[in-house]
This record gives C-alpha cells, sequence and structure tokens, in this order.
C-alpha cells in the first residue's frame, strides 16, 4: 500500500507556469507520477516549445495560454480546462515575479505587479477550482511559497509582502476548505537555479557566493530536488497535511549561518 499512496493516475494536475524553471520540475515529476499534466503561460512560444521539451522527456502535456492575474480568462480557461481535459484534482501555483529594487526607489506599480502575479494570482486561481473540487469531495492546491515567506532581504521588498502574504493564505485556504476533504498547502523553495535566480547567481557575483555560504547543502538547489515534496503534496500521502509550508531550502532555515571562511 505504501507507494501507492503517492501515486497520481488518474489526476488532472494544473501547474501554472509550468514552462521552464520549478514548474516544469515539479509538473514533470507529477506526470511521472502518473498525473495527466496541463500548464499554462502567458506566452504561446514558450507554451510550444515547453511541449517539444516534455515530449522529449515522454511527457504528453495540454497548454493552456492565460494570464493568471486576469480572472475572467482564468474562468474561462479553468472552464476549458475541465470540459477539454478533466475536472482538476491538483492546482500548482508557481507562476511568480520577482522585482529587485530598494523599496525607496521601487514605484507603486511595480510593488502591486509583484503582489497581483504572486499573491493575488493564486488567490483568483483556487477560487476558480474550489467550487469543482467541494463538489467532487476532494482537491489538493500547492502554493509556491519562498524563503521569503520568513526572511527578508535587500530589494525583494514587493516579492517578500507577497510570499509573506502566500503563506498566510495557505494557511487561510487550510481553514475554510480542509473540511471539505481538500489539503491546501505551500512549498518553500531555498536557492534554485533557474532563469529567475539566474542573475545573482552568475560566478563571482556576490550573492552567489553568499548563498552557497548561508546554505548548510553548499550549493544552489537543482530544481528536480522539489519533485518528491510536490508529489507528497498533491498525493494521498499527504491527506491529513493541511496549511503547511514545506520548506525544500538545504538547510537555510535551520541556521544562523556561519563566518564565511569557516567550513
Ligand atoms: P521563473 O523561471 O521566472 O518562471 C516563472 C514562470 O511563471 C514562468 O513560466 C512565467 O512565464 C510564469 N508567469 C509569470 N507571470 C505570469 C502570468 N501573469 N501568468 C502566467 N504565467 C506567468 O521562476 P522560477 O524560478 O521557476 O520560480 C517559480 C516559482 O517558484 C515562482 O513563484 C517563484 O517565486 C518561486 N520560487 C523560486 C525560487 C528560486 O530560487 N528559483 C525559490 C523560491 C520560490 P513567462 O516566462 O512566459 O513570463
Ligand atoms: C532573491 C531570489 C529569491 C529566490 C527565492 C528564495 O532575489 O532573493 O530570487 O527570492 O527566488 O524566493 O526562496
Amino acid at each position: 500500500m505504501s507507494l501507492e499512496l503517492f501515486n497520481l493516475n488518474g489526476k488532472v494536475a494544473l501547474v501554472t507556469g509550468g514552462t521552464h524553471g520549478l514548474g516544469m520540475a515539479i509538473g514533470t515529476g507529477l506526470a511521472n507520477a502518473g498525473a495527466k499534466l496541463v500548464i499554462n503561460d502567458i506566452f504561446q512560444d514558450k507554451l510550444d516549445a515547453a511541449k517539444e521539451a516534455y515530449a522529449k522527456a515522454g511527457i504528453d502535456v495540454a497548454l493552456y495560454n492565460f494570464d493568471v492575474t486576469n480572472e475572467d480568462e482564468v474562468t474561462k480557461c479553468i472552464a476549458r480546462i475541465e470540459r477539454e481535459v478533466g475536472p482538476i484534482d491538483i492546482l500548482v501555483n508557481n507562476a511568480g515575479i520577482i522585482k529587485r529594487i530598494p523599496i525607496e526607489e521601487m514605484t507603486v506599480r511595480e510593488f502591486s505587479d509583484v503582489i497581483n502575479i504572486d499573491l493575488i494570482a493564486p488567490f483568483i486561481m483556487s477560487k476558480a477550482v474550489i467550487k469543482g473540487m467541494i463538489a467532487r469531495g476532494h482537491g489538493k492546491i500547492i502554493n509556491m511559497c519562498s524563503m521569503m515567506s520568513e526572511l527578508g532581504r535587500n530589494t525583494v521588498s514587493a516579492y517578500a509582502a507577497a510570499k509573506g502574504g502566500l503563506k498566510m493564505l495557505t494557511r487561510n485556504m487550510a481553514t475554510e476548505w480542509a473540511k471539505h476533504n481538500i489539503q491546501i498547502n505551500g512549498i518553500g523553495p531555498g536557492y534554485f537555479a533557474t532563469t529567475q535566480t539566474a542573475p545573482i547567481r552568475v560566478d563571482g557575483h556576490p550573492f552567489n557566493d553568499f548563498i552557497i555560504n548561508r546554505t548548510p547543502a553548499a550549493k544552489w538547489g537543482d530544481p528536480n530536488d522539489l519533485q518528491g515534496a510536490a508529489i507528497f503534496l498533491a498525493s494521498e500521502a499527504s491527506n491529513f497535511v493541511n496549511g503547511h509550508v514545506l520548506y525544500v531550502d538545504g538547510g537555510i532555515l535551520a541556521t544562523i549561518g556561519k563566518p564565511v571562511n569557516e567550513d
């Protein structure tokens, strides 16, 4: 019975922003665990390129082009997905952006752009799928949180506000919806090698050296390191886990850190 708990056969999983990065890694993991994978993005060329990449991994993926911040587009596309693919069993709110600007230089528009995608969009997406999940008596929602759900850092105020809010939104979704046998949890990645972190990851960049020193595992995360956590939170193995943020951070949150020259 034990490994069967992680089997996603017959489940439909929607991963927002699943065309590359952490979303693609998570989508690949869920598909390899048996789920029928659906991804969205706002650029058709990225969706088309992703379809080829998934196909090379033996995965057939359904593509939907919509902006997760646009409630009308989301409502229409969720209805299309449920008509064309099937009821959504697993929603991964992965789509997200970051803007690295000191608070005093950040415009209100820049701040609200990040809040819209990283916090309000998971609210919009989850509202769009929850009625069906309640009607069917089961569902899984996974919100992509962050180290910035717990910690601040220079220049990422909007992102930290959004990801801190997303942690609390996850807890409130669990509070309101767990009674319907729906599990809502978060994944809190540490620092991972994707396009989002590319600007601060280049060799010799002070932040690159900082993260290697600040992470007990002494390396950047590989997106595939998130697949186990995603499969767990998407499967029956987590049916009594709710409102939890599962940090996959190489130990960052476990430690105050160490002097740069200490082993
Ligand atoms: P990424 O490489 O920048 O990918 C983000 C994805 O979201 C892209 O596919 C992007 O599509 C999509 N997206 C952005 N705005 C969208 C919108 N309005 N509608 C639909 N899709 C949209 O980021 P990542 O590094 O893979 O991170 C994925 C998630 O994990 C994000 O929520 C991020 O905050 C979080 N996270 C990342 C790290 C890390 O170290 N990388 C750590 C913790 C948490 P386009 O490319 O077409 O814009
Ligand atoms: C940054 C990074 C981080 C990571 C991630 C850490 O500029 O600090 O982009 O925010 O993306 O969120 O968990």
